[in-house]
């Protein structure tokens, strides 16, 4: 058994107990309540599950295991998710022995690239990502062990070698699909000597002549690891997994919801927000020429991509991070520029509209104008990166729940007619 493995294998007994206890002792205290705006408002707020991989204090920003962000942007992804299952991170021997065990199982089959090939040249990166996970289910070894009757306290087990499998190709599998769907010439091989990072940044055959690509994308993957358990992309993967879907399924569903403009794709959007106010106004525009664009957009009623968030309440910290990486590396670059300017501006624009709860920037705001800077000028492919580090945290959410034995999602919807009943029943009262 890896040492990883070994270590979660130690807290399984207390994260079942914990959760048994819970339900046993503490199951009638009440957390959240329910009202007809909550039923037509996406269920924001509502304390709904339990997720200890991370949490996200409107206030403060990501905390991974109760560690801030902000303190592990120099942690390379392989030890996040080593944090993220056991809340430590990784000393030298455990991160070389972490390594190595992705590197043993990072082989994609060819059934995969052959599928991929087989897609539309117009299909969207995100729906080829996702697609060659939804094939690699055919690896599952959580479902191989169900169909074999394996007993509920191994799933997690099961899931854990699905997670280490899955994890340890996605690097590989992003960078096909940027080459294939980009046209940059035929797939560049893995170099397990290497960490993810570098490895990913090397496979996509950019140039990295004194290696900034690469420390990009290691705070890339570190950053967008994950968001607590209620975001679209978290909570679908979770609600898949609880009807013991495996893995793949899991998060190959959950990444479709990162997909979304309104999540995960909103990175793409962010940049193409720039560069078309850098083609509308001739080059970098000014601070006024910004907050005219700004408020033309919200005019148009469409959003300000990167700006406001469901749960934070200040600037995302992982925002910062990207922001004070292209201060160090890039802070001349045309796109970076107009991105600083527009954190200038933005939130002051948006801060005068009162429904929007959150004006400042979130993660997506800041992270495609460095990719830009390094080459990596096809947008719709950033979301592909966003989920090759996202696969962390919801593979991970995903081995604790299956440790914990949490069952299957089932809240109640209701019809109109009913909603009517009950206003009435509660006026009535
Ligand atoms: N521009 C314009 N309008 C905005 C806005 C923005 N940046 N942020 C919020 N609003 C609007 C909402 O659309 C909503 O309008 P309606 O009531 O007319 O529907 C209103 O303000 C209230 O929204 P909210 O309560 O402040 O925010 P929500 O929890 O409803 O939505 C979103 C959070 C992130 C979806 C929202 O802020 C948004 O659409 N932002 C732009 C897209 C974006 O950056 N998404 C990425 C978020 C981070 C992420 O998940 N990355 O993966």
């Amino acid at each position: 058994m890896s040492i990883l493995k070994e270590k979660f294998a130690k807290k399984v007994p207390e994260i079942r107990d914990r959760y048994k206890n819970m339900v046993k002792e503490h199951g009638a205290v009440k957390l959240a309540e329910v009202s007809v705006a909550t039923l037509y408002g996406g269920l924001r707020g509502v304390k709904g599950m339990v997720c200890d991989t991370s949490s996200v204090p409107p206030d403060r920003g990501l905390l991974i295991r109760g560690r801030p962000i902000g303190e592990l942007t120099d942690k390379l992804p392989e030890e996040i998710f080593y944090l993220l299952l056991t809340g430590e991170l990784p000393n030298k021997e455990e991160l070389a022995a972490l390594q190595k065990d992705f590197a043993a199982r990072a082989k994609v089959p060819e059934y995969v690239w052959n599928v991929l090939r087989a897609m539309p040249k117009t299909s969207h990166p995100m729906a080829m990502f996702n697609t060659a996970i939804l094939v690699l289910e055919n690896e599952s070894k959580f479902r191989a062990r169900y169909d074999a009757g394996m007993k509920k306290d191994d799933y997690w087990d099961a899931a854990f070698e699905d997670a280490m499998d899955i994890n340890a190709k996605l690097p590989e599998i992003g960078a096909f699909v940027y080459r294939l769907r980009f046209d940059k010439g035929a797939p560049i091989a893995s170099d397990p000597n290497l960490d993810w990072g570098a490895n990913f940044a090397r496979m996509t055959g950019l140039p990295d002549p004194n290696g900034e690509f690469t420390k990009l994308m290691r705070l890339y993957f570190t950053l967008h690891c994950d968001h607590e358990g209620g975001n679209v992309s978290a909570f679908s993967a979770h609600t898949i997994g609880s009807a013991l879907s495996d893995q793949y399924y899991a998060l190959s569903g959950g990444l479709n919801g990162l997909a979304g403009p309104l999540h995960g794709l909103a990175n793409q959007e962010c940049l193409g927000w720039i560069l078309e106010t850098n083609k509308k106004f001739g080059g970098s525009p000014s601070e006024e020429q910004l907050e005219k664009f700004a408020q033309e957009t919200l005019d148009a009623g469409r959003v300000v991509p990167g700006y406001g968030h469901a749960v934070l309440r200040i600037t995302d910290p992982r925002f910062t991070a990207f922001y004070d990486f292209g201060a160090k590396y890039c802070p001349d670059d045309p796109a970076y520029k107009t991105m600083a300017r527009v954190f200038k501006v933005v939130p002051e624009v948006l801060k005068k509209v009162q429904k929007i709860k959150d004006p400042w920037p979130n993660v997506d705001a800041a992270s495609g104008s460095l990719l830009y800077h390094y080459g990596m000028v096809e947008f719709p492919y950033y979301t592909v990166l966003f989920s090759i580090s996202r696969a962390m945290g919801i593979t991970a959410q995903h081995i604790v729940s299956r440790a914990m034995g949490s069952p299957i999602v089932r809240p109640k919807s209701m019809t109109g007619e009913e909603l009517d009943k009950a206003i009435a029943a509660a006026a009535a009262k």
